[in-house]
């Protein structure tokens, strides 16, 4: 895996036609034929695990991180995800559609074409409805390859248990998700402060029967082996990892499922427990990075800032860094037939760079930018 390439140095032409590639270093019949002129041309970035969709802001929090609580003390006594709930829940459509516009922004600036981004800030069917359609928008106003996640299933409301809650999840908030196409896979936060691998199984076995995806916040806290029932469910990725086992590891290489990790929260929570990078690589499993953002465990607008951690962090190669915001970010994404690379067939997402080497993305801290960023054919940045 660590062998694979992004992309043969020598492919330096692309046609493209009706916003797909239609020939790579070839000059075929096209509407549109680019040379990237010695720079280097590389897919758009796919920053496949967000939350990039809020209201409010949680800097008291972060105060209080600092002053020594921990991410799960503040989450027990209500504050966490929960304050950010009641924010989007005030908040209207447009309103949350316009505060995530220059977040996006700030990824396409770094040659991020595709974003993936979770609901699971209202916690009520209305107000995951709400922030689903607003993510819709976003598609449509910032011109970014938007993939909408459920993810209902992000905590458990105040004043109400799991198992009721969970059942609304899948009962309610599910059909209506699907009825109005309104995402493309669930998620489901499995963890000591939210749900369990039980609760897991019955939205996945829910979200499959109505052809959408399915992915888990698994392990990153603890092991309650969510990892391994997703994987053998044919979820396309489970996402931080920090404390997953083998048996996990092996259950996502057999399965093909994604590992995604999340150097972002890594740093900002101050952790020190590694997801087991090596473990991944010995069983085949796709690593793709991304950068989880959103306000609580990860304010980190910055895929280019991931790349460069994963390698200080979690011993992840330049080439595995790459691989893990295209070709393993479109897996996560269940979408490796259209994203990834650049081959005819796939959407056109790619960017051009001034760069001699794709690795030097990995070892500069800031400062780097694409010099063109297309997306469908269309230029956008
Ligand atoms: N894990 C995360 O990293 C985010 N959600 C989750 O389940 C954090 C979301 C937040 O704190 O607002
Ligand atoms: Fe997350």
């Amino acid at each position: 895996m660590t062998g694979e390439q992004v992309l043969p140095a020598a492919e330096q032409t692309l046609a493209v036609t009706d916003g797909r590639i239609v020939g790579v270093g070839v000059t075929g019949p096209a509407h549109m034929t680019l040379d990237a002129q010695g720079r280097a041309l590389l897919p758009g970035f796919i920053d496949c695990h967000t939350h990039t969709l809020w209201a409010g802001d949680r800097l008291g929090e972060h105060l209080m991180r600092l002053a020594g609580a921990s991410y799960q003390d503040i989450a027990r006594a209500g504050g966490g995800i929960l304050s950010t709930v009641k924010a989007v829940r005030e908040a209207s459509e447009d309103e949350l559609a316009a505060s995530a516009l220059p977040r996006l922004n700030t990824l396409l600036r770094e040659g991020v074409t595709n974003v993936e981004i979770k609901s699971g800030y209202g916690l009520d069917t209305e107000s995951e409805l709400k922030m689903l359609r607003a993510i819709g928008r976003l598609g449509e106003i910032s011109g970014i390859d938007i993939h909408p996640t459920f993810l209902g299933a992000h905590a458990i409301p105040a004043g109400e248990d799991a198992d009721s809650y969970l059942d609304q999840v899948v009962n309610e908030m599910l059909p209506a998700v699907a009825e109005q196409g309104l995402a493309e896979a669930v998620d489901i936060y499995v963890e000591n402060i939210a749900f369990g691998v039980e609760h897991m199984r019955v939205l996945f076995e829910k979200a499959a029967s109505l052809g959408l995806g399915c992915r888990v916040h698994a392990e990153q806290f603890s092991d309650m082996g969510a990892s391994e029932m997703a994987a053998n469910m044919g979820a396309w990725s489970c996402d931080h990892l920090e404390h997953t086992a083998e048996a996990g590891a092996a259950a996502m290489g057999r399965a093909g499922t994604a590992a995604v990790l999340l150097p972002g929260a890594f740093y900002f929570l101050k952790e020190t427990k590694k997801p087991p990078v090596e473990l991944f690589r010995e069983h085949q499993v796709p690593m793709a990075l991304a950068t989880d953002l959103n306000p609580g465990s990860s304010p980190v607008a910055s895929l280019l800032t991931c790349i460069h951690m994963a390698p200080v962090f979690f011993g992840l190669t330049p080439n595995e860094c790459l691989l893990g915001v295209t070709r393993h970010a479109a897996r996560a994404l269940g979408r490796s037939a259209d994203l990834g690379t650049l081959e005819a067939g796939k959407l056109a997402n790619f960017c051009l760079w001034d760069i001699a080497d794709p690795r030097a993305l990995t070892y500069q801290l800031g400062g780097l930018a694409p010099e063109a960023v297309y997306i469908r054919g269309q230029r956008h940045a």
